[in-house]
């Protein structure tokens, strides 16, 4: 994350010495200028030489079509426009977008126009011809003439143009000037997912992480076409979510974490702000309330909830598996009752996450007695319940959805929701788990379903991957990042690079398309992006990374 350690270091510190000169006085004399609203005149950067890296391929995840052409490249100038289809306020909202990504690095001001394109411009094109690629696709076409991303959707043109950013020069996702040129090559990309649900999961009750903090990981989930965030808002350590019914779950149950530092929460306002912000970034918030077990901070808060009247202390160790809330009491249904209406109200999404995992303190007959109490109450608010595996057993209506969290190919509760209709998310713990070890020596994460290198994460298939379950049953994947040793953003980081792309991309791309020894020469080729960005990750030895 920008603004901690990584960014302390200048960003032009790899830079050859000649142009981080060149860099420096460009910047002393103030001629490029990061929030240009104007055309800049003409820089003498643009005669530079053509660092474009990138092939039309070099895009994680890799895009469904690509046909270079030899032709000359696309190229962004200090005069290019962005053309955003008249009257439409979701394209509008991807135009200002691509333009607030690319006005600092280039200094260029990248106006919005709605008339006719014009030439050298970056067109949004909304024309309704590409039904083929459904609401999330995109065509992008460039040639030297113009730069065009037709799609169905605001959501389609989005993508298009996260695949604009990764053809770009790295240094195009700079957040200060930098120099051109800023080419993109030449050809065709035709893009759609293969799945629909493509999630990171955030668990920010082990440790809690600040608004800002969340909305930087949204923005690094994004560029890989995720389009659900799952945030983990409840567990032993911590209720991290406002309740105005049942107010000590934040003020006593949110005020720690592991290892006993000040916790935090979110009020609802800030909540909001999460949510809107992703769905700026095309993500979906799913909210996450764990039941019944997971749930000492609010038995914590609530001596009621618990079956013998007696509040307990507050965790902060990391053991799992010990709480449960008391589910013979009426209490607890009143309790949940009013949290799934509050959070309900709270989520635009359709699904709500309640947890059901590790529930070892109930007993087999309560905790059915409990889901069957409780799905009831999730589909009252209008929501869809989601659940680890482990609820498919109290057999969650057909629409519910089932996250499958283990790390063997086979599960017999798994297998009989998908029959009778359930969708599968899966993020099994041995290959999507972003919080597993890479290998023995790494100091963050755990290990109980690792250690995971990166080629671990990408080589499966999500398709098959569960015996008995067919590929028509599943929703898409996650990898999930819980946060029981990560306290910093750039903890998260390095444990999220480079393995939430992998999973990204068996999210998005077809089968035909998922080549390790593909993928990790793409994978080289974002380091310098996220070195521009900030992003902490690690060098794996498997990936052929650039010289610093
Ligand atoms: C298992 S997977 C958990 C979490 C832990 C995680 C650590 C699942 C549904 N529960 O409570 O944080 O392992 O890797």
């Amino acid at each position: 994350m920008k603004r901690t350690r990584e960014s302390t270091r200048s960003p032009y510190s790899r830079l050859p010495a000649a142009l981080a000169l060149a860099t420096t006085v460009t910047l002393a004399c103030g001629t490029v200028s990061a929030a240009a609203s104007q055309p800049s005149a003409p820089q003498a950067e643009d005669h530079g030489a053509d660092k474009t890296a990138s092939a039309l391929s070099d895009v994680i995840p890799a895009p469904t079509s690509v046909e270079p052409e030899r032709g000359a490249k696309f190229r962004v100038k200090w005069n290019t426009g962005i053309h955003a289809p008249r009257g439409n306020a979701e394209a509008d909202r991807v135009a200002r977008y691509l333009q607030q990504q690319l006005r600092p690095s280039t200094g260029y001001g990248l106006l919005i126009n709605r008339g006719s394109p014009g030439r050298g411009d970056m067109v949004l094109s909304l024309d309704g011809s590409e039904q083929r690629l459904g609401d999330s696709g995109y065509r992008m076409d460039v040639d030297k003439e113009r730069l065009t991303i037709h799609a169905t959707t605001s959501e389609g043109l989005f993508h298009g143009v996260q695949t604009l950013r990764q053809l770009l020069p790295a240094e195009a996702e700079s957040g200060s000037p930098r120099h051109g040129p800023w080419k993109v090559p030449a050809g065709e990309i035709v893009d759609k997912p293969r799945f629909e649900h493509r999630s990171a999961m955030l668990d920010v009750a082990r440790h809690f992480f600040e608004v800002e903090q969340v909305k930087s990981y949204i923005d690094q989930i994004a560029q890989y076409k995720i389009n659900y965030l799952h945030l983990h808002l409840t567990d032993d350590q911590g209720w991290r979510i406002q309740i105005d019914d049942w107010p000590k779950l934040t003020t006593h149950g949110g005020s720690t974490e592991v290892g006993g530092g000040d916790g935090g929460y979110y009020t609802k306002r800030e909540y909001a702000e999460i949510v809107d912000y992703a769905s700026t970034r095309n993500i979906t918030i799913v909210p996450e309330i764990d039941l019944p077990g997971h749930t000492n901070a609010a038995l914590s808060s609530y001596a009621e909830l618990n079956c013998d009247g007696q509040a307990p202390p507050l965790y902060t160790g990391i053991e799992v598996g010990f709480s449960s809330l008391c589910v013979d009491k009426e209490v607890t249904y009143r309790f949940v009752d009013d949290v799934i209406r509050e959070v309900a109200a709270m989520t635009p999404g359709r699904y709500l996450h309640i947890g059901g995992d590790e529930a070892d303190s109930t007993t087999e007959e309560g905790y059915r007695h409990f889901m069957s109490r409780v799905l009831p109450i999730v589909e009252k608010y209008g929501k869809t319940p989601l659940g680890w595996h482990e609820y498919a057993k109290a057999e969650p209506s057909s629409d519910a959805m089932v996250q499958y969290w283990g790390t063997s190919n086979s599960n017999e509760e798994v297998s009989k929701a998908a029959e009778r209709g359930n969708e599968i998310l899966l993020s099994p713990a041995n290959r999507s788990y972003l919080d597993q070890k890479y290998n023995e020596e790494t100091e963050l994460g755990l290990d109980w379903a690792g250690p995971t290198t990166v080629r671990e994460s990408y080589d499966w298939r999500p398709g098959s991957h569960m015996n008995s379950v067919p590929e028509e049953a599943i929703a898409g994947v996650e990898a999930p990042l819980w946060s029981e040793t990560l306290t910093t953003s750039n903890e998260i980081e390095f444990m999220a690079f480079p393995r939430l792309p992998a999973i990204a991309e068996l999210g998005w791309s077809p089968q035909s398309k998922h080549d390790w020894s593909s993928f990790r020469e793409r994978l080289a080729g974002q380091a310098a992006s996220w070195q521009e960005q900030g992003i902490d990750f690690y060098r794996s030895e498997q990936i052929p990374w650039p010289e610093d």
